[in-house]
């Protein structure tokens, strides 16, 4: 790490569990300022506390549900103006719901997933981006999944919102990429020390124990290579990682005979 101070300015979204907190820790101990978001304000205010007082670093938090687009827009609005130029925005805000074949499926579900994954990610970039383009620097970085590359069985509407998240990826960084900004990705398959299948289980805890029989990834595993693709130097973007534990080959190939790390 560099003895100057860095005073770049990070926006997670979804950072009150799983990936997006894990990411928000590797960059509160590397001295970076954040704005964390999601929608539980205890939680969004707990973690602020507790990265403050480890890191010593400035945290702001914005508490709203990213599907709704006139709430997002009014957090965003609401940052005061120290907090305005952001230098990373990490788009992390998603979630599976249900796990059904097409023709069972819930529609609430496909819209919540939709509303979320694609339209959500959508809204806070359509904020955050003039500024970028403005400034001629930014990096965004976006957290795809393994789905939005190849399905499987009853992943329907999930991969799909992630296969969105590829494609805008992919456009995005063509919009971009003349104004000096860096568009990434990150593609993890399945990781544990998240909330993502009790979410997607419905806060259902038996089902939501899918990785007794298997090592995935966890949270940190994916934070880390967030936090390298965006320390790299300004004129290297990686731009899609896909990694997996090593007990899964695929989405459909996962080594089910016990955790190797037993
Ligand atoms: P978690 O459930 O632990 O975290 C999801 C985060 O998204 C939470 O902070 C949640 O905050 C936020 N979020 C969800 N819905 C909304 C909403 N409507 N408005 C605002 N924030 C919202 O799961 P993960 O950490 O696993 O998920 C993070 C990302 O990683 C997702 O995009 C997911 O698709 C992706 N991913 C996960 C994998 C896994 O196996 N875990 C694998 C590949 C990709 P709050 O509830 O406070 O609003
Ligand atoms: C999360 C991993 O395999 O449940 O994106 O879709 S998986």
């Amino acid at each position: 790490m560099s003895s100057m101070p860095i005073t770049k300015t990070v926006l997670i979204t979804g950072a009150t569990s799983g990936i997006g907190y894990a990411t928000a820790r590797i960059f509160a101990k590397n001295g970076y300022r954040l704005i964390l978001t999601g929608r539980r304000k205890d939680r969004l205010e707990e973690i602020k506390q507790k990265l403050i007082k480890k890191y010593g670093i400035e945290v702001t938090t914005l508490c709203f549900d990213i599907r709704n687009q006139s709430a997002t827009t009014k957090a965003y609005k609401s940052l005061k103006s120290g907090w305005k130029t952001i230098d990373i925005l990490i788009n992390n805000a998603g979630l599976a719901k249900g796990f059904s074949p097409i023709h069972e499926g819930k529609i609430d579900d496909w819209e919540t997933m939709i509303d979320t994954n694609i339209k959500g990610l959508l809204y806070i970039t359509r904020l955050v981006s003039p500024d970028m383009v403005a400034a001629n620097r930014g990096h965004i970085i976006n957290i795809c999944s393994t789905a939005g590359h190849e399905v499987y069985p009853n992943g329907n509407v999930y991969a799909a919102t992630k296969f969105a998240v590829d494609a805008l990826t992919k456009s995005m960084r063509l919009d971009l990429y003349k104004f000096g900004i860096r568009v990434s990705q990150v593609s993890p398959g399945h990781v544990e020390e998240t909330e993502f299948a009790l979410v997607r289980f419905d806060g259902d805890e038996k089902r939501a124990k899918i990785y007794e029989d298997f090592v995935p990834l966890k949270s940190k595993d994916v934070a880390e290579t967030v936090f390298f693709i965006s320390t790299r130097p300004r004129h290297v973007n990686i731009q899609d990682v896909l990694m997996m534990g090593t007990q899964q080959a695929g989405n459909n190939f996962i080594d089910r005979s016990g955790r190797a790390d037993r």
